[in-house]
């Protein structure tokens, strides 16, 4: 039978949603995964297909019908393939879907912020994210206090998080960014650090998100170049393994493309 095809960028959050469903349901396979290079321009026949739009995952079906946004695949998802992951209750589905809710300006507080490139603004950056995480932390402690994840086990919250979870290690890199060690964030901890260690979220890793993310450290998202650049820190080769870490300090010089590895020094 022919398999949804999933056009994505490998390192996307949005992506990795998909990947970790998948990977619950043990069903990776059933979805082939068209990897799209976001340095390079879009393919005219696949924006054809998303009349225009170039944000991925988008998905099409064998029949060519098409679907957009992660959460709205993630769904589709969850109830065409294998056993579904969320709540099967629809009080716990609407627990679930509140603090899925909460996923945007979380996901926005930590994108603006790396991407920041005033040290004025660094401080109050910060604080609107703790109070996100602060946030999470009293909703877990009023649904589950006692326990590490939203419920018994990963499900779809965890899905849409974790990979923000991961993309956040751009903070820590490039901000010194982390949760204090106090009980304000203990619960929220306990659930960032369980769905970064599980095994169904194994799909990135820190070094990488750290170096493809560092032209956004610069202030420069989606594939865009810094100034002074000519390939960028999301280009597929050389290979992120090959490549050094880029320096730490955002606002100290700005590495080259050969500082960075991504052109013969
Ligand atoms: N709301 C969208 C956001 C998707 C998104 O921003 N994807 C990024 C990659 S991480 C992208 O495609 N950027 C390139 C572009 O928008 O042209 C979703 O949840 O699917």
């Amino acid at each position: 039978m022919d398999k949804p095809i999933l056009y994505h960028i490998p390192v996307c959050p949005f992506s990795q949603r998909l990947e970790i469903l998948l990977a619950l349901k043990g069903m990776t396979d059933s979805v082939r995964f068209s990897v799209v290079d976001i340095t390079k321009p879009r393919d005219p026949a696949l924006l054809a297909k998303t009349r225009g739009t170039t944000a991925l995952p988008v998905l099409e079906l064998p029949d060519g019908r098409i679907l957009k946004e992660s959460l709205v695949i993630l769904n589709y998802f969850d109830e065409v393939l294998g056993e579904p992951v969320a709540r099967a209750d629809p009080y716990e589905r609407a627990v679930e879907r509140m603090l899925i809710q909460k996923e945007g300006a979380f996901t926005m507080a930590g994108y603006i912020m790396v991407m920041n490139q005033d040290p004025d603004q660094t401080g109050p950056m910060r604080d609107k994210l703790l109070g996100l995480y602060a946030d999470l932390d009293d909703f877990l402690r009023w649904q589950n206090p006692d326990g590490t994840f939203l419920f018994d086990r990963v499900g779809l919250a965890e899905a849409v998080f974790t990979p923000m979870f991961k993309r956040f290690w751009f903070l820590d890199y490039y901000e010194d960014f982390d949760l204090p060690d106090t009980a304000d964030y203990a619960r929220v901890k306990r659930w960032r650090d369980a769905c970064i260690a599980h095994e169904a979220t194994q799909q990135v890793s820190k070094e990488e998100i750290v170096k493809l993310y560092y032209d956004y450290a610069l202030g420069a998202g989606n594939g865009a170049l810094p100034t002074g650049r000519s390939v960028s820190s999301f280009a597929f080769t050389p290979d992120w393994r090959d490549r050094p870490w880029p320096p730490r300090d955002k606002y100290g010089p700005a590495a080259s493309d050969a500082d960075l590895g991504l052109v013969p020094a």
